[in-house]
């Protein structure tokens, strides 16, 4: 039998793709502290503590029942002692005073703001930081160079901080479904990310796209865009060729976070749902303004008659698929945890394309995500309990 930890916790394993992972768990005032932690850890660039107070909030996430005293956390894995003190604050005061003092800082607000700017990362957030930049209006008024991305970034920065349902990643899965059977006929496009684990809502929407004859789907990536953009339905697009070679002798190097299949960051120009004409009586074909005004400024009152979203297209060739999709569901820490595993434990290093077994000295070939699971050595746990 189990080894006994109080009366609460059963005994949690250390890696999150060992854990069943809900969406609604019962430690949320302690997992947002722990956030907080971790991302003005990533603002600082000190990724390590960073990724120490995710698995923190992570392992909480899992636990069965709302933690209440310090006793409840007994023999349960990957609490620091940075986290601990943090989370026994909470629990005594209610909230944690470095948490707090971080919120308040100029540093974490500014960062935070130019971070979500579509097109901005935390190098250049930084860099702006230093140089004086605060809002992401002085990135518009500094006469600082900016790129496309980050043009669009400022230009939709309202809509792509408001939350993206998941009627809308529906509506967008309608049109991508559209583009892609007119473009090669017989593909298939999968929602991945958050909303494949049952989120609902999202800060993109996330699609892989196959064809069930390998080889069929090189070169899909610029038709779609063509498609897309004949029809107005782009408001940004960057797309990257697949650069993935297989090296007979295995992967060169660590499997780097970033994978290479042929990708497309876009931002869509979804229609919002035609308002019923009692609710919203409107001359028939009057226009709607085209012209969005201060992109930082605009009103809910002034909402025109689309909204930007963002969207990432990932096409994957059929015989990588069951990696593509087990790598674009997430969460990034069930998958950072399952490449970790996968490495420190079983001498194997998997990536969003290959499983390559160091010992044997050979790729492995699943073609599901459950034979990964069962090849990795690790129970199946389903898209919905990946939420780590
Ligand atoms: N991913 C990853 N490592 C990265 C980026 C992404 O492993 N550096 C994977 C895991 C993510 C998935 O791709 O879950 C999709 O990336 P998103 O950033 O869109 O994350 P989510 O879809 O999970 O969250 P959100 O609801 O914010 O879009
Ligand atoms: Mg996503």
């Amino acid at each position: 039998t189990e080894p006994s930890h109080g009366a609460m916790v059963p005994t949690l394993k250390g890696y999150a793709c060992q854990r069943r992972t809900p969406l609604q768990h019962h430690n949320a005032l302690l997992t947002d502290a722990l956030l907080v932690l971790a991302e003005n850890a990533e603002f600082c660039e000190d990724e390590g503590r960073s990724v120490a107070f995710r698995r923190a909030g992570a392992v909480l996430k899992a636990l069965p029942q709302a933690v209440h005293k310090m006793e409840d956390l007994q023999g349960v894995p990957c609490l620091g002692g940075h986290s601990q003190r943090v989370i026994k604050e909470i629990l005594e005061d209610g909230t944690s005073r470095e948490v707090e003092m971080v919120l308040q800082s100029e540093q974490y607000q500014a960062m935070k703001a130019l971070t979500n700017i579509f097109g901005v990362g935390v190098k250049t957030a930084d860099r702006w930081f230093r140089e004086g930049l605060r809002l992401p209006s002085d990135a518009l008024n500094s006469g600082h160079k900016l790129n496309h991305a980050q043009q669009a970034g400022l230009q939709y920065y309202d809509d792509l901080n408001t939350p993206v349902t998941k009627a809308e990643a529906d509506s967008i899965g309608q049109i991508v479904e559209e583009a892609v059977q007119a473009v090669l006929p017989g593909a298939e496009i999968t929602l991945t990310g958050g909303f494949r684990r049952g989120k609902p809502t999202g800060h993109d929407v996330d699609f892989l796209i196959t064809h069930p004859e390998e080889g069929k789907e090189e070169g899909l990536m610029p038709k779609v865009v063509s498609w897309l953009e004949a029809r107005g339905l782009l408001l940004y697009q960057k797309t990257n060729i697949n650069s993935y070679l297989e090296a007979t002798d295995g992967p060169a190097r660590p499997p780097h976070n970033m994978d290479r299949f042929e990708r497309c960051f876009s931002i869509f120009r979804l229609e919002r749902p035609r308002a019923s004409p009692e609710q919203h009586p409107q001359a028939v074909g009057e226009e709607q303004p085209q012209e969005r005004g201060s992109p930082l400024g605009r009103r809910a009152s002034e909402s025109p008659g689309w909204k930007a979203v963002r969207v990432d297209l990932v096409v994957s060739p059929v015989s990588q698929f069951a990696f593509a999709l087990l790598g674009w569901t997430g969460s990034q820490l069930f998958e950072r945890d399952l490449r970790r595993w996968a490495g420190q434990e079983k001498r194997m290093s998997l990536s969003s394309h290959a499983l390559y077994d160091s010992t044997q000295n050979r790729y492995l070939r699943p073609c599901s995500e459950a034979e990964i699971f069962a090849l990795l050595g690790l129970e199946f746990i389903p898209p919905s309990e990946r939420n780590a």
